[in-house]
């Protein structure tokens, strides 16, 4: 990693030179990466850097000086502008995943850049670009798309884990007496220590294991917070994670997605964000609302249906779920959408009234596309903590459930929880909900979310 960092360094030296030379001179680009970079690897990937930023130097440009007039940034030093350049081509046409591309760029931008390129590069390259742009997912399966739109994220994520962050920062922080000095690893910091990482919910042997490492890492010496930090950072990283796990689309037909979880739990609520997320990417929606139980439930879909230009299909109060579902895949087979998501009622009396009731569903969409439900989606309440665990081991006994989202990220100090839940459940979390507006949904990213909890303590980025 830090290697393919130094090859962005170098890639922006030779870009640089561009703005100084009437022509690039390959003989001397070519030189110049192989005297810099300590291998071929990374000479390889400088080069493609270089080359990918001046094909694509044209539109790269028009847009940076669109952007920039909406940020009433009129004069770039040439050093800002080949950082955002070279940041605004790993977004938009480079492999490089978008946090990944993100998040270089903002470094590139505070080493090299000027105060206000990095500020620039955070506002505009997070913010403006990736919501447009569209990521590739990782190696699926063939005949599916792999497009999904990210919005925000690094926001996204701080926006979520505010209050958990807040808790965490003051507890860490009360760790230490100054931040410069440092503290002795001794017993009883780990036992403090311990306590803390227990109290964000992230469950107690994944506390105990992070513990655990500061204690082989350090014990004995007097070590200063930031140092403690970056290691509990990557053992929560490393417990965390998973592949990165995006609702995948097929090419052929609706792409269908059943929606399950406890009442209350933020299941309408995360469809309607979903919806949005869908719409966004120009794809077209129909929602089965076959949360027959409760009037309300029918209203408050319908209602998100309307705003956000998605075909709804209801039934009357107490009907059956399942004709719903079953109308409701053949609407979106029959208009030709892009994806139908169901509603399911979260309150059944019995478990298994609960499972009857979903394999039903289940059953009924299968009925007309073989593969449908192509994703089961459980949506769990963050503010309920490890309560989620058992919820998830209910609803997987039910239903093949494919992945979680999580919802109410943004209230609870408990964010912790995700640790917990990946250690706990067998399915990725794919999407968390940081808010009550449709647009509050963010995919999951084990790295962004880690960097995002520890946010503030580490002072980066901590402007807000
Ligand atoms: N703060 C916050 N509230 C949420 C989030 N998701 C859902 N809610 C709220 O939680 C309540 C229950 O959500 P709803 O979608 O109706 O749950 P359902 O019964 O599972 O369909 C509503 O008041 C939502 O506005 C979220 O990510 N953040
Ligand atoms: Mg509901």
């Amino acid at each position: 990693m830090a290697n393919r960092s130094r090859a962005r360094e170098v890639a922006l030296q030779v870009l640089y030179q561009d703005d100084f030379r009437s022509e690039p001179d390959p003989g001397e680009d070519e030189s110049f990466l192989h005297a810099r970079l300590s291998n071929d690897e990374l000479v390889v990937f400088a080069r493609s850097l270089v080359n990918g930023v001046r094909r694509n130097r044209g539109e790269i440009d028009a847009e940076l000086s669109q952007k920039a007039d909406n940020w009433s940034l009129h004069r770039m030093a040439a050093t800002d502008r080949n950082v955002l350049r070279l940041g605004a081509f790993e977004i938009l046409y480079s492999d490089t995943p978008n946090r990944v591309a993100i998040n270089e760029a903002i470094e590139l931008a505070k080493r090299f850049g000027s105060a206000q390129s990095a500020q620039f590069v955070n506002g505009v390259l997070d913010r403006d670009f990736s919501i447009s742009s569209t990521v590739t997912g990782q190696d699926s399966t063939a005949g599916q798309s792999k497009e999904i739109t990210l919005m925000g994220l690094f926001d996204k994520f701080k926006q979520g884990l505010k209050k958990t962050n807040r808790l965490l920062n003051t507890d860490i922080r009360d760790l230490f007496k100054s931040e410069s000095e440092g503290r002795l690893i001794d017993d009883e910091f780990l036992d403090e220590l311990l306590e803390r990482l227990v109290k964000t919910d992230m469950g107690v042997q994944p506390a105990m294991d992070t513990t655990e490492q500061i204690r082989k890492d350090f014990r004995a010496r007097v070590v200063k917070m930031d140092d403690m930090v970056a290691v509990i950072k990557t053992k929560l990283k490393e417990l965390m994670a998973q592949e990165s796990a995006p609702i995948q689309t097929v090419e052929q037909g609706p792409t269908v997605i059943m929606v399950v979880g406890v009442n209350g739990s933020g299941k309408t609520t995360s469809i309607a964000k979903l919806t949005k997320m869908f719409i966004d990417d120009k794809k077209s929606v129909v929602l089965g609302a076959a949360d027959t139980f409760r009037a309300a439930a029918v209203q408050q879909l319908t209602i998100w249906a309307e705003r956000l230009g998605a075909t709804i299909v209801t039934g009357e109060t107490g009907s059956d779920p399942a004709s719903v579902a079953h109308r409701a895949v053949a609407k979106a087979v029959e208009i030709g959408a892009d994806i139908c998501i169901v509603d399911t009622a979260g309150r059944l009396q019995t478990q298994q009234s609960l499972m009857n009731e979903l394999s039903k569903l289940h059953r009924v969409m299968a009925k007309q596309i073989p593969e449908a439900p192509h994703e089961v989606l459980l949506v769990l309440d963050s503010t309920t903590g490890q309560n989620g665990i058992s919820q998830a081991k209910h609803f997987t006994e039910a239903v093949n459930c494919t992945g979680i989202v999580l919802a109410k990220l943004d209230g609870t100090a408990k964010g912790g929880v995700v640790v917990a839940i990946r250690q706990g459940v067998g399915l990725p979390v794919k999407y968390i909900g940081v808010g009550e507006k449709a647009e509050d949904l963010a995919l999951f990213d084990a790295d962004a979310f880690v960097d995002a909890l520890f946010d503030e303590i580490t002072g980066k980025d901590s402007e807000e």
